[in-house]
């Protein structure tokens, strides 16, 4: 039993422009690939063969096992990120809504929240929509972080390492992050989030 590398939830050219089909070639087809294949090797012969992705980063967290934690988070954090973007426009709604508005004072607060977050992050890394006991965040984790072990309930992610704009953007990461939130953030699966008991679970 390994981990799987789950198909992306749409077409490789689906994306474009904002993100084109060479980007998610790479991205999904290699980046990804290579962390869900690194995992799988890391397990293979181990107690934690069969164990669910969550269990898995959990222990490579508690017990200080780097390697494990960091390809086993980033297949997490991609696949989860995926399903955060979408070829169709979506908009918060109903309970999401609501709490978007409650806890940042508008959806444009919210989105240059996530933008200035993004944009200012250091390096390689993630920023997060989060809600933690029903109340929305801006998060960011560093490198291969997650918010899928804090006891938080993840809503969105914005994958902001290089490898996630740099074919189509150079160095550009502000016209990335302003394409992913203002034309593809999937908001139809962060108000799923938001409902779902506990956080979302990586493809078996
Ligand atoms: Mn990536």
């Amino acid at each position: 039993m390994t981990i799987a590398f789950p198909p992306l939830p749409y077409a490789e050219d689906a994306l474009a422009p904002h993100i084109s089909a060479d980007t998610l070639a790479t991205h999904h087809g290699k980046h990804h690939k290579a962390y869900v294949d690194k995992t799988n090797a890391a397990i293979e012969g181990t107690d934690l063969a069969g164990k669910s992705l969550e269990e898995i980063i959990h222990h490579a967290e508690g017990s200080g096992n780097k390697g494990l934690f960091n390809n086993s988070a980033q297949s997490w954090n991609h696949a989860f990120y995926w399903n955060c973007l979408s070829p169709s426009k979506t908009a918060p709604s109903g309970d999401l809504a609501a709490a978007i508005d409650r806890d940042f004072g508008s959806l444009d607060d919210l989105k240059k929240k996530l933008k200035d977050t993004a944009v200012n992050h250091f390096a390689s890394g993630w920023a997060w929509l989060v809600a933690k006991d029903g109340k929305l965040s801006v998060t960011d984790t560093h490198d291969a972080g997650t918010e899928v072990t804090a006891g938080i309930k993840p809503l969105l992610v914005i994958d902001v390492w290089e490898h996630a704009y740099y074919i189509d953007r150079k160095n550009l990461r502000p016209a990335y992050v302003d394409a992913v939130v203002d034309e593809l953030l999937n908001w139809d699966f962060a108000a799923e989030n938001l409902a779902r008991d506990g956080a979302w679970s990586y493809p078996a």
